[in-house]
């Protein structure tokens, strides 16, 4: 079946947020007292935020009341937020912006499927949101991948089959949402972690039109 919508993920697919979210629960173990590495911050990536502190303060073996999780909930994003306000279309990951153009010069619908919460700031600071027909984000979904909620949804909006959705992801966990939902899932970044795509590529820059092409034409 030709594909008619695209859904791309955003962080390690648009631009590489995971070096701030890093940084900024780093902050906050430090604060706690205890170490974050880059190799646990790997555990985090597509994972809701709130998920994401329950596995921080597992690590640094810390029982919480509520009301200390929600206050650091808050600030952790507002850590985060301060990294973001600096962000500019420099931060676009390679060749994003080919695919995006490629796709909207043939009027192809496109649609973010992410988990977080800031997704639409981070689109207008690398000014890519005028590309997207449909932001389904860590606001409007109450599953987390890989319940495929997220890219149903964007299906939904995008007025288009489930079957001829075509999903970018860099996370496993994103990669089994796409596949349940029966779209085409494609996996940016290692193939070795991401062996259930249907399709990998290390980046864009590896994706050339005739690919993309072959996508809206049924034959790949
Ligand atoms: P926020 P994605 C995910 O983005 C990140 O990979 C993950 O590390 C983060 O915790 C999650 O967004 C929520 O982000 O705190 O901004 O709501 O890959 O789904 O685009
Ligand atoms: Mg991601």
């Amino acid at each position: 079946m030709s594909k008619t919508g695209f859904i791309f993920d955003l962080d390690g697919v648009i631009v590489d947020t995971a070096k701030y979210h890093y940084l900024a629960w780093k902050k906050l173990a430090n604060e706690l007292g205890f170490e974050f590495t880059k190799e646990q911050n790997e555990l985090f990536k597509g994972v809701s935020r709130k998920k994401c502190l329950e596995i921080l303060l597992d690590i640094g073996n810390i029982k919480a009341t509520q009301e200390q999780f929600d206050t650091w909930m808050v600030e952790k994003n507002e850590d985060y937020l301060e990294f973001i306000e600096k962000m500019d279309s420099s931060e676009i990951l390679p060749d994003v912006p080919r695919v995006l153009k490629f796709l909207k010069e043939r009027n192809i619908p496109m649609a973010l499927g992410s988990a977080s919460k800031n997704a639409k700031p981070i689109l207008e600071k690398v000014k890519l949101l005028h590309y997207f027909d449909s932001i389904v984000d860590g606001n409007s979904v109450t599953k987390a991948k890989p319940d495929p909620e997220v890219f149903l949804m964007a299906a939904e909006n995008l007025k288009v089959h489930p079957s001829a959705c075509v999903v970018f992801e860099d996370a496993v966990a994103g990669i089994e949402a796409a596949n349940i939902a029966n779209m085409t899932s494609i996996g940016i970044g290692d193939e070795s972690i991401l062996s259930e795509a249907k399709f990998n590529f290390k980046d864009f820059t590896e994706m050339d039109a005739d690919f993309l092409e072959g996508l809206l034409n049924e034959s790949v």
